[in-house]
């Protein structure tokens, strides 16, 4: 009802401002009142068009701050989960508001939410993507995708891969904490993840650079004959929550560079498909005189879209002797592929980004990048073309389908068309690198000249991806679209050099599409974004019971309650079992021999909302956040003698700052 009152408000004031006469709508008069303004009743708060004035707003400004303005104490109505790019983080972003929710930390330690510390816990998660005994604490996070359930966002679980090392990770909604980190065991360059199938059976990753499977060294020379690229199948365990490695499976494919992938849905589900570039099979080297990559790999008129049939090669992975098992992961090579009708390739131009299925399942987007169109592909054209074997083949053995065969029709939209979006009301949304622009345009079905560029805005600056409302799913909602746009330049303060990314809010709910926000992204640069309605996350406002391992997402065996708290000694080894509430750390005092291995449990014995202690402890690389509920583990060797500070790092309460104590470790 508020919401309601709210848009009638706003078709009040942009009245006013317009001077537009609308009979049926009562005048509004002003009143000076907090209380929802009534338009029936008659009133405008006294000083809004004063304030309109003063600040300069345009009729369209009032329009895009009414659409975007969430009062103090109302929620938003989606979440965006965007990428953070370098920052190797998920970044939470409430819609239409835009206000950050929160940063999850994924491939990178974070102190505020004492991620990565501690030896133990979620530190042993990050671990979970060192690459041969090397800790990676960067990150390059590129894609999240939501877990989905007959083919829509079901709010549990969003996976998130890191381009520079192919690896995924695994965010649980319950807690927005990090789960796993899984390394590909023969990958070291990815980008076509993380993607899912309908019912996220898999979470789905592709290579971008080729290189040698397991990244064994051999000279560019033997690129064509040593060099790959590869399919993972990581398989997802709902019940666990977790990946399971074991069960997961690759598909070798050449080193064409793979780009974007999609999974495909309802008719369509069972297959995926991944764009590439670089059918050249250039090497570089244009120190020693080569072409440079840049024209190396763009010669070539059309790549090739990778068409493959995940769900035949999972039963193909099950067969004896259709596997080779490298580093310990299963891997259907590519004549083993080609026998067995899992692996196809049809031609695409030029050098293409993103491929996006259609809601329905029915069509595929090929955005050009290096060409100013979009090409749509029918599924069931490519379902016919496999079946009436009318191919050639590629260097490597695999079906070339016919490009008119598959084809369904062009679409000219500008220059560099990136990503692809869809509003389920037959609308189809484009994102113009080149041209700073957004294309809408018209799906057709099966009739070509019903697929029809609609409407250009400009968008600031360079947009990348693009991410409607509940955009990658059988049954979008339209109404947003947020324009991931890689530069800002002039739009907002100057921070020196490093600018922000400009994440711009459209409303795309309207007749004409325009732009109702500007965010600025000062923690890294999201590449992809998926926007779910709020009310599908169940999230938890403490833990489930006092003494909860989030890691386990189970109770924790080192649970401690009040008056359980001490200090076990077992010769070198020494445990500590703490706990923390208003305003205390029990115990206060801890002493220790130099030399002795320390681990230490501390159990936040809070039950209300929000009540959260974090937990440093000097001259120690560590940081704790422990929420309500938790038991948070960390290990030490206690290296040097000395008297030591700890306290808690939230303010908590009045004698926050009285929640310290002692560590004394005795030479
Ligand atoms: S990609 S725009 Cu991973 Cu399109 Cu960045
Ligand atoms: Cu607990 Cu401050």
């Amino acid at each position: 009802m508020r919401r309601l009152i709210a848009i009638m408000f706003l078709v009040a004031a942009l009245a006013m401002l317009l001077t537009a006469c609308n009979d049926d709508e009562p005048e509004p008069t002003a009143t000076a009142t907090t209380a929802p303004v009534s338009v029936e009743g008659g009133g405008l708060p006294a000083d809004a068009l004063e304030v309109a004035n003063a600040r300069g707003l345009t009729p369209q400004d009032i329009r895009a701050a009414l659409k975007t303005y969430v009062p103090s104490g109302k929620m938003d109505e989606y979440y965006l989960f965007t990428s953070g790019g370098q920052s190797g983080s998920v970044i939470v972003i409430g819609v239409p508001s835009m206000r950050i929710l929160k940063n999850i930390a994924v491939f990178t330690p974070e102190s505020w939410q004492g991620y990565g510390y501690g030896e133990v816990g979620s530190e042993a998660v990050l671990d979970g993507g060192n690459v041969d005994g090397t800790k990676i604490r960067m990150g390059d996070t590129h894609h999240p995708a939501l877990s989905e359930t007959n083919g829509d966002y079901d709010g549990q679980w969003l996976f998130i891969n890191d381009k520079a090392s192919a690896r995924v990770a695994v965010v649980d909604l319950r807690d927005f904490e990090t789960k796993q980190i899984v390394k590909d065991p023969n990958l070291i360059s990815n980008h076509g993840s993380a993607f899912v199938p309908p019912n996220t059976e898999y979470v789905i990753q592709s290579s971008q650079y080729g290189t040698p499977l397991g990244w064994e060294y051999a000279p560019i020379s033997e690129y064509k004959e040593k060099y790959r690229g590869l399919i993972t199948m990581y398989k997802f365990d709902r019940e666990k929550g977790r990946i399971d490695l074991e069960n997961s499976f690759s598909i070798e494919i050449p080193p064409y560079w793979q780009d974007l992938c999609d999974a495909g849905k309802l008719v369509s589900d069972g297959w995926a498909f991944c764009n590439s570039f670089n059918t050249e099979l250039a090497t570089g080297g244009v120190e020693s005189g080569n072409p440079p990559f840049e024209a190396g790999v763009s010669q070539r008129d059309m790549d090739y879209m990778h068409i493959f049939n995940w769900k035949k090669a999972a039963e193909v992975a099950e067969q004896a002797g259709k596997t080779e098992v490298m580093n310990g992961m299963r891997v259907i090579r590519i004549p083993t592929a080609v026998e067995e009708g899992i692996l196809f390739l049809a031609p695409e131009p030029k050098s293409p980004h993103g491929v996006d299925v259609t809601p329905d399942g029915k069509y595929l987007t090929v955005a050009g990048k290096l060409d100013p169109h979009v090409t749509i592909y029918s599924f069931d054209k490519i379902m016919k073309a496999i079946e009436g074997g009318n191919w050639t083949k590629d260097e490597f053995g695999i079906p070339v389908l016919d490009f008119d065969e598959v084809m369904l029709t062009q679409v000219e939209l500008g220059l560099g068309p990136l990503h692809t979006q869809y509003d389920g009301q037959g609308n189809a949304y484009t994102s113009l690198f080149l041209d700073s622009a957004i294309a809408k345009w018209s799906l057709g079905g099966e009739d070509p000249a019903g697929y029809k560029l609609l409407e250009k805005l400009p968008v600031q600056y360079n947009v990348g991806h693009i991410a409607a409302a509940e955009g990658d799913t059988v049954s979008p909602d339209g109404q947003y679209l947020v324009a991931l746009n890689k530069w800002s330049v002039d739009r907002f303060l100057s921070v020196g050099p490093l600018k922000p990314q400009n994440e711009q809010l459209l409303d795309i709910g309207s007749d004409t599409m325009s732009v109702i926000y500007d965010m600025p992204m000062g923690i890294g640069e999201p590449h992809y974004a998926q926007m779910i309605k709020a009310d599908k996350i169940k999230a938890w406002e403490v833990y489930p019971e006092t003494g909860w391992d989030p890691i386990a997402q189970a109770p924790s065996e080192f649970a401690t309650l009040a008056g359980e708290e001490r200090i076990e000694r077992d010769g070198n080894n020494v445990t500590i079992f703490m706990t923390s509430i208003r305003s205390h750390l029990t115990p206060e005092h801890v002493t220790l021999n130099q030399g002795d291995n320390v681990t230490w449990h501390i159990t936040n014995i809070e039950t209300a909302p929000d009540a959260t202690h974090g937990f440093d402890l000097g001259g120690q690389n560590l940081s704790l956040s422990i929420e309500p509920g938790e038991t948070a583990t960390f290990q030490f060797v206690a290296e040097h003698d000395g008297t030591y500070a700890y306290y808690c790092t939230e303010f908590c309460s009045a004698l926050h700052l009285e929640m310290m104590g002692y560590m004394f470790v005795e030479p």
